[in-house]
């Protein structure tokens, strides 16, 4: 006997043109390569978004074009005496060649093969005569349905007439902002997906479930991701031999600025992953115009939001006597200072104290013959740690708040992000134990033993994962 696959469970986005189907299909999929822009029409052909858990195909979500002629197509419906069950297939069937049904046709395509219908509309608008004839077709058709308030505005004085004729069309009503859903709005609308058809609830929760382990294993990988750039960072080292001594002085200010364009370049490389993590792979998120990220990493502003101003560093410097009495003084002094600022003062006042861009110092390593060797790096300082670990950490949300249909607007902030991110150094705010994990790893990159260093890797790979698990999402 042959066993038949269960059929994939699909929902057809449906809507007028322009109304955000697509930028949702693409949010909820997180696929940027869904075509999205500001003139009605854009989608011209259904086209199926399929969501795969371990390579295999759970559910899909099939984008459609706008209708064109709701209210022809509503008189069409209404005039149909064959059986209900038959209705769409027999819309398609009859209506084929006719140019005037031409989208429609295509729209109601998956409906007509058995898709559940998720209707979106701008909420930031007026309610129309067409929209009315589009909820009766939907409501005649009698699939699971769910509506969308998408309003693409903050114009909210529409919603209760939206949400009002909603309620009388679908079996479920919710907000859902394609441009600021976060990963949480996602979970949310698949949840709402399941309560409107029972035997779709079972699919629902795997998808549910599987959305939540590939989440926790992005915030693994980035953990990953993040603390191998502070390793690779704080061990990075350029060697050069020096032959003509009237060249001392170019050569050393070169290979200062070929560790500095590495480390740089490492820390590129890590956010370009991160954002492959969370399939950002097409457009780049945009980042706020004020971000600091929008700061090079040796750029002297970065240090000063994120860290120590020289003249901060100096105090500290000065003031540390023994290894850490003078910690709670500076904290008491209302500093804004990254945490491992603090106890890297200590560690890291030294050769922090000369300013970001000369955090690579050169050192003359010996002579050899026809020449000395220098060497710039490691930098083995808590403070540059912390700078990292606050970037990657900054980055990092703006990643997860930004919506993968989020395209062609001019937004300046992704959501969940302090308007004042000046004030943010997330290491700032770390309790101790979470410090003390940090600082634990921090010495063991220095240390010659693989097994403390392994050890400290893993229980701060695992405190950065809760970390990044309990970072705010958008709204
Ligand atoms: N500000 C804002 N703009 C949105 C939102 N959703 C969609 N838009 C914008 O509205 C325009 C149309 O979005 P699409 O997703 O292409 O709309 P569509 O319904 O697929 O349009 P057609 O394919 O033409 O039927 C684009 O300029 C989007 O950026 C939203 O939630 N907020
Ligand atoms: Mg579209």
């Amino acid at each position: 006997m042959i066993i038949e696959p269960a059929p994939i469970p699909e929902f057809a986005v449906l809507g007028h043109p322009n109304e955000g189907k697509s930028s949702l299909v693409s949010t909820l999929t997180e696929d940027d390569s869904v075509k999205i822009s500001s003139y009605p029409g854009e989608t011209t052909e259904c086209r199926i978004f399929p969501v795969t858990i371990d390579g295999i195909e759970i559910i899909r979500f099939t984008d459609t074009p706008g209708f064109q002629v709701p209210r022809q197509t509503l008189s069409w419906f209404e005039k149909y005496t064959g059986p209900q069950e038959n209705m769409v297939q027999d819309f398609i069937i009859e209506n084929r060649d006719n140019p005037t049904f031409k989208d429609e046709v295509e729209l109601l395509s998956p409906i007509g093969r058995g898709a559940g219908i998720i209707y979106v509309a701008n909420g930031s608008r007026p309610l129309r005569s067409n929209d009315r004839a589009e909820m009766e077709i939907l409501s005649l058709i009698k699939r699971p349905r769910i509506g969308i308030i998408n309003n693409k505005t903050d114009e909210n004085r529409f919603n209760p007439e939206w949400e009002q004729a909603f309620a009388s069309h679908f079996d479920k009503v919710i907000y859902f902002n394609a441009h600021l859903a976060s990963y949480r709005e996602r979970l949310f609308l698949l949840e709402q997906l399941g309560t409107i058809d029972q035997r779709l609830q079972e699919t629902l929760s795997r998808v549910i479930k599987a959305f939540k382990d590939d989440w926790s294993h992005r915030n693994a990988l980035t953990s990953e991701i993040i603390l191998n750039l502070i390793e690779t960072c704080l061990t990075h080292t350029v060697k050069k031999t020096i032959r003509d001594a009237s060249r001392k002085t170019s050569d050393k200010k070169q290979l200062i600025e070929q560790w500095n364009k590495d480390i740089s370049s490492f820390e590129k490389d890590a956010y370009q992953r991160i954002r492959s993590l969370f399939k950002h792979n097409i457009f780049n998120i945009m980042l706020p115009g004020h971000s600091i990220l929008s700061k090079e990493l040796f750029d002297s502003e970065t240090w000063k939001v994120l860290g120590l101003t020289k003249v901060q560093l100096a105090t500290t410097a000065a003031t540390i006597g023994g290894a850490t009495a003078a910690i709670l003084d500076i904290a008491v002094a209302g500093h804004s200072l990254g945490l491992f600022a603090l106890l890297g003062g200590v560690a890291g006042a030294g050769s922090a104290l000369l300013g970001a861009n000369q955090i690579a110092r050169v050192k003359v390593m010996g002579k050899t013959l026809g020449g000395f060797k220098v060497k710039v790096g490691p930098h083995h300082n808590v403070l540059f740690m912390s700078i990292l670990l606050d970037r990657a950490l900054l980055f990092y949300t703006h990643v997860i708040n930004w919506a993968h249909g989020k395209r062609d607007t001019e937004t300046s902030m992704a959501p969940g992000i302090s308007p004042d991110e000046k004030s943010m150094s997330y290491t700032a705010h770390w309790p101790q134990d979470v410090r003390n994990d940090f600082l634990t790893f921090f010495s063991a990159l220095k240390s010659k033993d693989p097994e403390k260093k392994e050890t400290a890797k893993k229980s701060v790979l695992k405190t950065l994962k809760n970390i990044l698990n309990s970072l705010p999402l958008g709204s």
